[in-house]
């Protein structure tokens, strides 16, 4: 699915790399020829988003808050992809100090085990979490940053740790602003789930889905292909360390808008059914792309037609297989 990079490093770690973006940059890596080692807690990771790769890639079940386990996973590593979180931003407001120890505390581990085994470069998978509500829009880095979750907040001290130690110990971190990915492989399963993969689900089985709110709140849906891009020019881009970039689309689509592209590809109609707002929830979310742009040579290869297209093709499959 991604188109190949080259590489200028032989070995890696993916920390999450067995779940939804995990996994799919293992699979870049392990197409690019490189030896890859996944440290995965299988919290919300699975095997079976790794099972097709056999004995290609290195598997290690642990904790990123486990210094030994995370020592081993990184030995020989000349960069470390840090995915592994509590990527749930409800689980973090239920759970704030537990959540805190492993997106802050896990990265701060993953960086000063990168330090001491002498990891040439970080690559950590940061959040648009952390612009908040703010309406200034595209979304672009040199804004004041304002996180409304513990979620947010765990994103942006990892960010700030990541500077530091690019600061400190020379290390070269790069962080990646996600803004809402969607592809293959997400989960659907809770309901707050990535909004397409919900929207999926539910138009292959033909029911309606819930719409919260007017349905015009707008989101920028980066497909996963190009969020693994972002990853390997991250890695290797000259510069970049101490840097943070947004990863999105530079373009946004409504609620409603994205119902009935995704109603009208598997064919359906069933009117969605509206409900009150999400308490917090956004008003629009769009990113800049400028500085990606810049510094790594981003441009998204996916547009929405076909990054939907190859999404809706993968839950199809989902559904015959389940209905089998
Ligand atoms: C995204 C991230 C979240 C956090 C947040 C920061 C994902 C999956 N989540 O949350 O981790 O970074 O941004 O702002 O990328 N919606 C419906 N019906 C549904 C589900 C969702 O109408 O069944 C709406 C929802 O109210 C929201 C939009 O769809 O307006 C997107 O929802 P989401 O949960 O996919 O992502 P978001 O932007 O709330």
């Amino acid at each position: 699915m991604t188109s190949s990079l080259e590489l200028y490093f032989s070995r890696a770690l993916v920390t999450g790399g067995a779940g939804f973006i995990g996994s799919h940059l293992v699979d870049a890596l392990v197409s690019a020829g490189c030896e890859v080692c996944i440290l995965d807690n299988l919290s919300s990771g699975r095997l079976e988003n790794l099972s097709h790769l056999g004995d290609r890639i290195t598997f290690i079940e642990g904790d990123i808050r486990d210094a030994g386990t995370l020592a081993e996973a990184a030995r020989g590593c000349e960069v470390v992809f840090h995915e592994a979180a509590v990527v749930s931003v409800t689980k973090t407001v239920a759970a704030p100090v537990e959540t805190a120890a492993v997106n802050d505390m896990g990265t701060l581990q993953v960086l000063e085990t990168a330090r001491r085994s002498g990891v040439r470069r970080v690559v950590l998978a940061s959040s648009s979490a952390v612009y908040g509500d703010d309406p200034e829009m595209p979304k672009h880095e040199k804004m004041r940053p304002k996180p409304m979750s513990p979620y947010a907040v765990q994103k942006l001290t990892g960010e700030y740790y990541a500077r530091l130690y690019h600061e400190l110990y020379d290390i070269e971190t790069v962080s990646l602003r996600y803004f809402n990915v969607y592809g293959p492989r997400q989960d659907p399963s809770s309901p707050y789930s990535g909004v397409i993969s919900i929207f999926m689900t539910r138009a292959l089985s033909g029911e309606p889905p819930v719409i919260y709110g007017d349905g015009e709140q707008r989101r920028d849906f980066v497909f996963v292909a190009d969020v693994v891009r972002a990853n390997l020019m991250a890695a290797g881009a000259p510069g970049a360390g101490g840097g943070i970039f947004n990863v999105g689309t530079a373009s946004a689509m409504t609620v409603n808008d994205l119902w009935r592209r995704i109603a009208n590809l598997a064919g359906m109609d069933a009117a969605p059914v509206h409900a009150a707002p999400r308490a917090g929830d956004i008003r629009e979310s769009r990113s800049s792309i400028a500085n990606a742009a810049a510094a790594l040579g981003f441009h998204p290869d996916y547009d929405f037609e076909k990054g939907i297209a190859a999404t809706m093709a993968w839950y199809r499959e989902r559904a015959e297989r389940n209905a089998s």
